[in-house]
C-alpha cells in the first residue's frame, strides 16, 4: 500500500516549510517510508468528499490502505508507532516522549498560534497594539520553562523523537517573531532539527510545491 497525505497545492506560506504537512513528510523521512502527495486547493478541502475524512476540512491527513487519519498529532503518532526509528524501545521511554508530542501541540503551540492570530488577523483592531505584549509574554513564559527543562541537552530526553519532530515544528513557527532568539538554547536545538538529514528531505519537497 502506499501511504498518501494530503497538501496544499500552494500553501500561503510560499515553501517556507510552516503548513502542517511539513510534520508528516518528516517524520516518514526519519522512518524511510515513501510517500504520495495529494495537493488540494482551499475550496477542495471544503467539499464534501474531502469533509468525509477530514471533518474540518484541512491538511494534512493520511491514508495507507483503508486506514484515514487526520490531525498531525495523531499522523505522527501512527507513524512512530507503526516504524521504527521516532520512539524509544523502553516502554516508560516511549510513553514519555509521547507525553512531548503533546506538550508541544497541547501546551507550547497555543501560545505561538495565538500570537500568529493577533500579528495577522487582529492586527488592525484598536486594542491590538496594547494586547500583544501580553500574548508575547505567555509565549515567553512557555519557552522560558522549555529552555529550562533542555538546558544544554541535544534533545529533549535522550534520544530524538518524535516529541522532538513536534516540538521543533511547532517552535518554528516563531523564527520570524525573534522571540526564537531570546532562548539560544532553543534556537540551536530548532537548528539541530532543521539539520537533519530527514527534515531537509521533507523541506525541499514540500519547497519544490510551494516555491515562488
Ligand atoms: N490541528 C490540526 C492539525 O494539527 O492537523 C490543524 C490543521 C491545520 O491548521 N491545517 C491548516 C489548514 O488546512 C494548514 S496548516 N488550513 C486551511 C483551512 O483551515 O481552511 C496551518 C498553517 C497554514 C499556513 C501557514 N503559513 O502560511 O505560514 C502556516 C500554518
Amino acid at each position: 500500500m502506499t501511504i498518501t497525505i494530503s497538501a496544499f497545492e500552494r500553501s500561503p506560506d510560499g515553501g517556507k516549510g510552516l503548513a502542517r504537512d511539513t510534520r508528516v513528510r518528516w517524520a516518514l523521512e526519519e522512518v524511510g517510508q515513501p510517500y504520495e502527495v495529494r495537493l488540494l486547493s482551499f475550496a477542495a478541502l471544503k467539499e464534501k468528499s474531502y469533509l468525509s475524512i477530514h471533518p474540518f476540512g484541512q491538511i494534512p491527513t493520511y491514508e495507507d490502505g483503508d486506514l484515514v487519519i487526520f490531525e498531525t498529532g495523531a499522523i505522527v503518532l501512527h507513524i512512530a508507532e507503526q516504524y521504527a526509528g521516532l520512539l524509544p524501545e523502553d516502554a516508560k521511554a516511549k510513553s514519555r516522549a509521547i507525553s512531548w508530542i503533546f506538550a508541544a501541540l497541547n501546551t507550547i503551540e497555543p501560545p505561538i498560534l495565538d500570537l500568529s492570530i493577533a500579528k495577522v488577523l487582529e492586527n488592525d483592531k484598536a486594542w491590538s497594539e496594547q494586547r500583544l505584549p501580553l500574548v508575547k509574554d505567555r509565549v515567553r513564559n512557555k519557552l522560558k520553562q522549555l529552555s529550562a527543562y533542555l538546558g544544554e541537552k541535544s534533545w529533549l530526553e535522550d534520544e530524538f523523537s518524535a516529541g522532538d519532530l513536534m516540538m521543533i515544528s511547532v517552535l518554528l513557527r516563531l523564527r520570524a517573531s525573534g522571540i526564537l532568539l531570546e532562548f539560544p538554547n532553543l534556537d540551536d536545538y530548532v537548528t539541530r532539527g532543521e539539520s537533519r538529514p530527514a527534515y531537509q528531505r521533507a523541506f525541499a519537497a514540500q519547497l519544490a510545491i510551494n516555491a515562488p
